[in-house]
């Protein structure tokens, strides 16, 4: 699956994922052991110019397909609503397979979660973190370019945002360190923890 992610064979790979499932593997299992490590040889290969933006963007749209046929399997039948995660990326940032990720765990986790995609101003998520009454807002970059937007744009939800919102963050470039350092008040690695941060934050919630 991993040659079929990095060469960007839609139709192949989503055939492989399909067959997968239908042979009972764990969906979890197709995501951790074939598409993540995909990715992962990707951006190492992006990183040392062994393949360029064209590539990585036919990879990606593969790694989606991929994604939306695991999403029932993850999703599961959880109905019950945990509470409510405005999700996106920062703007600047048009980076959305992680973030993608980390929303369908979450709803798999029984949250409602609205997704408003990328490049997200920090208007759109204080206009939407209003009217969705959200409980959380999660803002992912994957860039350090966009770093200090995700600073500006917590501390604009933290300053003006509604009272009781907690804010987190997440995407390679994060840590817990610097998500303490902009107020964050809660950061994960990757998606299986960040649901966990979640039900904490809601656990301590106002
Ligand atoms: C795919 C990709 C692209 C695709 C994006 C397609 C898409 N629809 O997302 C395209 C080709 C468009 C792209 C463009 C660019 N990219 Co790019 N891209 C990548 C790549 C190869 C993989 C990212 C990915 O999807 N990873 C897989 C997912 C599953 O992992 P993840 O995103 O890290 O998410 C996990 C965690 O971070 C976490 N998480 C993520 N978000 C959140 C949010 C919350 C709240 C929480 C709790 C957790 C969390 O959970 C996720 C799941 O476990 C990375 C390399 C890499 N190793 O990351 C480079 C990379 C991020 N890109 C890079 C660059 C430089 C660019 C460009 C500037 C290239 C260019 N010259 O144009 C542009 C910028 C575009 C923009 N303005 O955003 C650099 C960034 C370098 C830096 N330090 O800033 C990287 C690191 C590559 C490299 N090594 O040089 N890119």
């Amino acid at each position: 699956m991993i040659g079929l992610l990095r060469a960007g064979k839609v139709d192949a790979l989503s055939d492989r994922v399909r067959r997968a499932l239908a042979a009972g593997v764990p969906a979890e299992d197709v995501l951790n052991g074939a598409l993540i490590p995909g990715m992962r040889e990707l951006g190492e290969d992006f990183k040392r110019n062994r393949i360029y933006v064209p590539e990585v963007l036919i990879a990606s749209r593969a790694m989606k397909e991929a994604m939306a046929l695991l999403e029932p399997a993850l999703i599961g039948k959880a109905r019950v609503s945990r509470g409510t995660v405005v999700i996106g990326a920062v703007a600047g940032d048009l980076h959305d397979i992680g973030k993608n990720l980390v929303a369908t765990l979450t709803r798999g986790a029984g949250f409602r979660v609205v997704d408003l995609g990328v490049d997200v101003s920090s208007d759109r998520f204080l206009e939407a973190v209003e009217s969705e009454q959200a409980d959380i807002a999660a803002l992912s970059c994957l860039l350090t370019t966009t770093l200090s937007t995700m600073a500006e744009t917590v501390g604009a939800l933290k300053e003006d945002g509604p009272d009781g919102l907690k804010v987190a963050i997440g995407g390679a470039p994060t840590t817990q360190q610097f998500a303490n350092e902009i107020g964050a008040h809660g950061y994960a690695e990757n998606a299986g923890e960040a649901v966990d941060m979640f039900l904490r934050l809601m656990g301590d919630g106002a």
